[in-house]
């Protein structure tokens, strides 16, 4: 008889992830976990069922854009799945961005949240991009954003009823940079209108993900202001009028990307779009950093659930798949490098909820000054440490399937075309790298990134490894101090990558 492999089988998220389980309890509050714990048992059946099915749909059934209609009237519609507006619905449901901003859980709210999205992200098929830039949008909103948009847009981007719920876009991205943005092309010409929306703006935006977003945040330079970054402004922008036609926008082509393909990334061209200037003007730079400081931490959530969801899945099939005799889990080398990247995914997850309950520390006004430097130092560091290292889990878990893993339909290595762009968008690892050192030189985060070492990670720092590794950040910012910038520019990836090891470690043991 013909031989039939078995398929790895996902079983509910939550309950096949004691690490989730027992970190949280041992961190939260009683009554927190009692109420987020039934609602993360729930989510973790459907991303195994429901949103599992639809994330399936939406990849199969990729985003069209439709420039013209049989007329040859401009119409510019991107068509999506059913799959990806019922997983947008969900997430509104589930209340993933809501979670964040309702504060019912105090402090805890964005931990709540995080467990959220990162049983979310892995059957999501990226509807958790547009949902990171809309809960940017949102904080940005909160720290800048005048009457009108805190009653208006913020309502719709932190709201649970699917029918009101926005998503927003972030364009920052153009032609001339994306990393530096300091060439940044788009005008932004005053107008005469009454209705609040008294810019106009003319550019290209060269990436533009989720653009079936209702809103935009985005950077522009008004007419005569000074050239570089610092002569940008935020804008705010609706992409389309109540007929649904796009104001004054043209979509010009969606990207072909390497992965992410269920989500339309598109080039757009600006001509005349009304906006609303966030803020006073100038500062844009700052003002858009509210906003990426909170997608780089969707990211480091997003970087664990995916390599949850491949480490789950290699190992069932590592208990599925028979090889010289055995289970491939009863092999001992086999198991032995799953392990280790259980061991990695121990201290990933750890430095990330760490970040996330920071930033609910911060926004719930509980944080210390010192919490609050530290949130800023550690943003990065674990976004450029879980993104690049959740790529080098993915393609061992390919690896792990044999060739089976380098075949589409098996599903694995769609993972990993998935997983590069993690240490990609909101910051390459050297951007991140390079954003450490500027938390460390303007807001002297090294002795506060000293102290906490000392006190909370005093256990980490006596053992072998964590001694180590901090006598090599001494050194290296030593060196630094004398050799100059540049010198210190060239180790500032080494040094992140220490330090993210450092209070990931330092977690582990407290
Ligand atoms: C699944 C998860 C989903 C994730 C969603 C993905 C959607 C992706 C779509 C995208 O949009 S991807 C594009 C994202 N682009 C970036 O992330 C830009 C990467 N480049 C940088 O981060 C550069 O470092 C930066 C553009 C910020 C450099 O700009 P500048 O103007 O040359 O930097 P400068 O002059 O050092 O800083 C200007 C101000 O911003 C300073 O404040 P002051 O005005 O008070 O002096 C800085 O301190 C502040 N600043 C910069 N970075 C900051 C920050 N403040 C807080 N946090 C930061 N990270």
């Amino acid at each position: 008889m013909d031989f039939h492999q078995a398929p790895p089988r996902l079983t509910n998220t939550f309950h096949s992830d004691p690490l989730l389980e027992k970190t949280l309890k041992k961190r939260l509050p009683p009554d927190v976990w009692t109420k987020m714990s039934a609602h993360l048992k729930h989510v973790g059946e459907l991303a195994v069922t429901d949103w599992l099915t639809w994330s399936q749909q939406a990849e199969r059934e990729l985003p069209v854009h439709v420039p013209f209609d049989p007329w040859g009237e401009r119409v510019d519609q991107i068509r999506m799945s059913a799959g990806w507006t019922q997983l947008e619905a969900a997430a509104a449901t589930e209340g993933i961005v809501a979670t964040a901003y309702e504060r019912n859980e105090g402090e805890w709210s964005r931990v709540y949240q995080a467990a959220l999205l990162y049983l979310y992200h892995p059957s999501s098929a990226f509807v958790s991009c547009p949902l990171a830039m809309t809960d940017g949008a949102a904080r940005a909103i909160e720290l800048y954003g005048d009457d009108e948009l805190k009653k208006n847009a913020f309502k719709h981007l932190t709201s649970r009823d699917p029918k009101t719920f926005w998503t927003s876009g972030q364009w920052m991205t153009e032609k001339i940079g994306g990393s530096d943005v300091s060439g940044t092309e788009t005008v932004a010409r005053k107008s005469s209108a009454q209705n609040g929306f008294d810019w106009q703006l003319n550019g290209v935006k060269w990436f533009t993900s989720a653009t079936t977003s209702q809103m935009a945040m985005l950077l522009a330079r008004p007419e005569g202001a000074e050239m570089g970054s610092r002569g940008l402004s935020l804008f705010y922008t609706e992409l389309r009028d109540p007929n649904q036609n796009l104001r004054n926008i043209e979509i010009l082509r969606l990207k072909d990307k390497l992965g992410t393909k269920a989500l339309p990334t598109a080039e757009l061209r600006l001509t005349g779009t009304p906006a609303r200037l966030v803020g006073e003007m100038g500062g844009g730079v700052k003002k858009i950093s509210s906003l990426f400081n909170v997608t780089r931490v969707y990211n480091s959530i997003c970087s664990l659930g995916q390599w949850r969801r491949a480490l789950d899945l290699a190992w069932a099939y590592a208990d599925v798949r028979v090889a010289f005799g055995k289970k491939l889990k009863d092999l001992p080398l086999h198991r032995i490098t799953l392990k280790n990247l259980e061991t990695d995914f121990e201290k990933a997850f750890e430095l990330t909820f760490f970040v996330a309950h920071l930033l609910g520390k911060d926004e719930c006004g509980t944080a210390t000054e010192k919490e609050r430097t530290l949130l800023r130092a550690v943003t990065p560091i674990a976004k450029l440490w879980t993104g690049k290292k959740c790529v080098e889990a993915c393609s061992e878990v390919v690896e792990s399937f044999g060739g089976a893993g380098y075949i589409e339909d098996v599903g694995v290595a769609k993972m990993l075309r998935d997983a590069q762009v993690l240490s990609i968008w909101e910051g390459t690892t050297n951007v991140l790298s390079l954003d450490f050192l500027r938390a460390l030189e303007k807001e002297q985060a090294a002795p506060v990134l000293a102290e906490y070492l000392q006190t909370e990670g005093a256990r980490y720092l006596a053992t072998p490894k964590g001694q180590a590794e901090w006598q090599e950040v001494q050194s290296l910012l030593a060196q630094g101090q004398k050799n100059g910038r540049d010198y210190l520019e060239s180790q500032a990836r080494r040094l992140s990558f220490l330090v993210a090891e450092l209070i990931a470690g330092a977690r582990l043991v407290s």
